[in-house]
């Protein structure tokens, strides 16, 4: 190791030894966590502080939900995804789910119209997508009483959605939310930079189209659904058996999947009983092209099954 690296290092280890309360000590043991030496032998080195630091954020998680009356919330994912909305009061997150979604939120010009959560059903290419509304973010959010509670369902979502009102001052707001999600420990995947266990989030610009400087994917409204759907990764293909009609709706995969995985998902038994498939889209050659369980599948590509 070099020798500044060792210095590093050993400055990193001081602080997490000066460190009082459990926060601090998580953010002392990320520090020492980038100053540690990456080689193979330090595998174990680096576990052994990952997991202090996931067992600390546990326990103040915890300790935040006692004090907000010991209710962990969580919504029952339903559909190939959850996408979880939040944002400022009045930023247009209600306006969001109505126009998405078959929810019939309240929209209104007053602060904090949406107390408890919402949910509708966003349909996309006949795929299902759960999207969530939490109750407006504010100063504070993270360690009020309901905020943590709010929280664990963002934390728990396949994706996050951060509503910006394009009237307001974009940057500002979005440097608020920011800091209630550092504060909770939610850790958001952003453009250019590999950040381990972040959250796959979207920014979404609303009522007003601007651009501003953000280090998240950003999109405007009109292009919510889309955008959603790219972000989430996922790929819709449609089955078939040999002799029926296209079967209705169609099955979503994440992107990469094969025939094999598509045959697991729609029954148990299929890949033992595997033939050989036909397919026809845009990613073979042929329509109705013969292929075995590895070919991997393309968006819109119709599969038809055939079983022993
Ligand atoms: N002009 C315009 N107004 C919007 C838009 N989205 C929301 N609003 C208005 O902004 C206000 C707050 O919207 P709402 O969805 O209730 O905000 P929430 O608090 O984030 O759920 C309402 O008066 C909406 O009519 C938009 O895209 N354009
Ligand atoms: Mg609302």
């Amino acid at each position: 190791m070099p020798i500044n690296a060792d210095y590093e290092y050993s400055e990193a280890l001081k602080k997490v030894d000066l460190a009082k309360t459990p926060q601090e000590k998580i953010r002392a043991l990320e520090g020492l966590l980038s100053a540690s030496p990456k080689h193979k032998g330090a595998e174990g080195l680096l576990q052994e502080i990952k997991t202090k630091i996931s067992k600390l954020k546990e326990k103040v998680e915890k300790e935040r939900t006692k004090k907000a009356g010991g209710f962990s919330l969580s919504i029952k994912k339903e559909g190939a995804a959850q996408v979880v909305l939040v944002g400022l009061p009045n930023s247009g997150k209600s306006w969001i789910l109505k126009k998405f979604t078959n929810a019939k939120p309240e929209v209104a010009d007053y602060e904090f119209t949406t107390q408890i959560p919402e949910i509708g059903v966003m349909e996309y290419e006949g795929v299902n997508i759960q999207m969530v509304e939490l109750p407006a973010l504010f100063r504070g959010y993270a360690e009020s009483e309901k905020g943590p509670s709010f929280l664990s369902i963002a934390r728990a979502a396949d994706l996050i959605v951060i509503v910006l009102d394009g009237t307001r001052d974009c940057e500002k707001d979005l440097f608020l939310m920011q800091v209630e999600f550092e504060i909770a420990f939610i850790k958001l995947e952003r453009l250019l930079r590999k950040i381990e266990g972040a959250k796959p989030c979207l920014v979404v610009v609303n009522k007003l189209m601007k651009s501003f400087t953000c280090p998240f994917p950003v999109c405007w409204v009109e292009d919510l659904k889309h955008s959603i759907w790219t972000k989430l990764g996922l790929i819709w293909v449609r089955t078939k058996m040999p002799g029926k009609k296209t079967d209705w709706p169609p099955v979503a995969l994440p992107k990469g999947s094969s025939v094999k995985d598509l045959a697991a998902y729609v029954h148990k038994d299929f890949i033992a009983r595997f033939k050989f498939a036909r397919i026809w889209g845009k990613g073979v050659k042929h329509d109705g092209s013969t292929v075995g369980l590895d070919h991997i599948l393309g968006e819109g590509d119709t599969v038809e099954l055939h079983l022993k």
